[in-house]
C-alpha cells in the first residue's frame, strides 16, 4: 500500500510540472484528488487494512494528497502568470510610436475677427449680446427710426419670409431689444457680432455677411467718446500706426452721423489699388444714438445720449487676411480654409 502511494504521489508530481496549461492542471486535479481519484481510490480501499496500519496509510494519503494540492496551485499561478505576460506582450503599445495625425478644423477667419474684437470690447467693460436672425419689421426698421413707407428701407433690400417677419438686415435689432429689455434704464455697452442677411450678391457682397455694431447708452455720452472708442478699435485691429477720418454721412438711427476711413494700411497713405490711390479705406459706419431712437426704446433723450457704431466683419476679415473675393468666406473651400489652420494660436 505505502509503495502504491509513493508511486502516485511521484507520478503525480512529474504531471503536474510538465502541466502545459490551466486544462491540463484541472485534469488532473480531477485524476489524482477527485470523487473517482487514484489517491481517492486508495482511501476507499484502507477497509482492509489492520486497525495499527490505517493511521499509518491514512496519514501518507493526506501528505501525498497536500504536496499534490500545493503543486497544483504553485503549478496555476505559475501558468496564470505565463497567460498574462503573453497577453501583455501581444497587446503591448509602443507609446513612443508616432501617433496618427488627428485631422483638425481651422478657425474661420471671420470668427478670428469676431474673437478679437470680443475680446477687445470686453476688456473695455462691454457686454456681448446676441439675438434672433429672423426678426420682426418692429426691430428692424421702426424701432431704428425706419417708420413703414420710409424710402430708406428700400436701402436694405431684405429677404421677407412673411409680413412682418424677415431676415435681419443688421444686428441693430439686437441693440433695440436690449435697451427695450433695460427696465432700470442703467448704462448700456454693448456689442453686437453675428450674421446679416441682403439681396445683394458680387464679388464685395454676399447675401449672407457678418456684421458687428456696438451700442453705449448713458448720461454724458459725447461724441469724443465715440471717436475715442472708435480710434481704440480701428488700432487695435488694422495696426496702431492707422489714422481716422470722420466724413459727415446720414444714418437715419443716428445724429449726427458718419463715415470713418482708416488710411490705408497697406500703402501707409500714399494711395494704392486697394484704397483706390486715395490713401483711405471706409472702415466703419457710426453717430450719435438718433433722439427718436432714444424715445422709441424707452429712454429720455432729454437725460441719456449714446453713440453707435457698425461694420462689416467680412470687409475686416478681407482686409486683415488680404482676401479678394468675398464669396471664398462662404463657399467653405477647404483648401481656402486650411490656410488659417490653428497653428499660429
Ligand atoms: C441702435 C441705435 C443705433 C448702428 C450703426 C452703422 C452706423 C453702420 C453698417 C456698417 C456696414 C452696417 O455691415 S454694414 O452694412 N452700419 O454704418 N450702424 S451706426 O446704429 C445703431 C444701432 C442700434 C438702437
Amino acid at each position: 500500500m505505502k509503495e502504491k502511494i509513493e508511486l502516485i504521489r511521484k507520478e503525480a508530481l512529474e504531471e503536474i510540472k510538465n502541466a502545459s496549461d490551466l486544462k491540463i492542471l484541472n485534469d488532473l486535479r480531477v485524476k489524482y484528488l477527485g470523487k473517482k481519484g487514484e489517491l481517492t481510490q486508495v482511501l476507499r480501499g484502507m477497509g482492509g487494512l489492520s486497525p495499527e496500519e490505517r493511521p499509518i496509510v491514512g496519514g501518507l494519503v493526506n501528505k501525498a494528497k497536500d504536496e499534490i494540492e500545493g503543486s497544483i496551485e504553485n503549478k496555476e499561478n505559475e501558468l496564470a502568470k505565463g497567460e498574462l505576460n503573453k497577453k501583455l506582450e501581444s497587446e503591448k503599445i509602443d507609446i513612443t510610436l508616432p501617433s496618427t495625425k488627428v485631422k483638425r478644423g481651422s478657425k474661420h477667419p471671420v470668427n478670428r475677427i469676431i474673437e478679437e474684437l470680443e475680446d477687445l470690447f470686453v476688456s473695455m467693460g462691454y457686454d456681448v449680446v446676441d439675438g434672433p436672425e429672423l426678426e420682426t419689421d418692429e426691430y428692424c426698421f421702426e424701432r431704428l427710426n425706419l417708420p413703414k413707407g420710409h424710402p430708406a428701407r428700400d436701402m436694405q433690400d431684405s429677404f421677407y419670409i412673411t409680413g412682418d417677419y424677415l431676415l435681419r438686415t443688421q444686428t441693430s435689432a439686437v441693440q433695440a431689444r436690449t435697451m427695450m429689455a433695460n427696465e432700470e434704464k442703467s448704462p448700456i455697452r454693448v456689442i453686437c457680432p453675428g450674421k446679416t442677411y441682403r439681396r445683394d450678391d458680387d464679388a464685395t457682397h454676399s447675401h449672407q455677411f457678418g456684421q458687428i455694431e456696438g451700442l453705449v447708452i448713458d448720461k454724458n455720452i459725447s461724441l469724443a467718446d465715440l471717436k475715442g472708442t472708435l480710434e481704440v478699435f480701428v488700432k487695435k485691429m488694422l495696426g496702431e500706426k492707422s489714422e481716422l477720418r470722420f466724413r459727415p454721412s446720414y444714418f437715419p438711427f443716428t445724429e449726427p452721423s458718419y463715415e470713418v476711413d482708416v488710411s490705408c494700411f497697406k500703402c501707409g497713405g500714399k494711395g494704392c489699388n486697394l484704397c483706390k490711390q486715395t490713401g483711405w479705406i471706409e472702415i466703419l459706419g457710426s453717430g450719435m444714438v438718433h433722439p427718436n431712437v432714444l424715445k422709441i426704446n424707452g429712454y429720455d433723450p432729454e437725460k441719456y445720449s449714446g453713440f453707435a457704431f457698425g461694420t462689416g466683419l467680412d470687409r475686416l476679415a478681407m482686409f486683415k487676411y488680404g482676401i479678394t473675393d468675398i464669396r471664398l468666406l462662404y463657399t467653405n473651400d477647404v483648401r481656402f480654409l486650411k490656410q488659417f489652420d490653428r497653428k499660429d494660436n
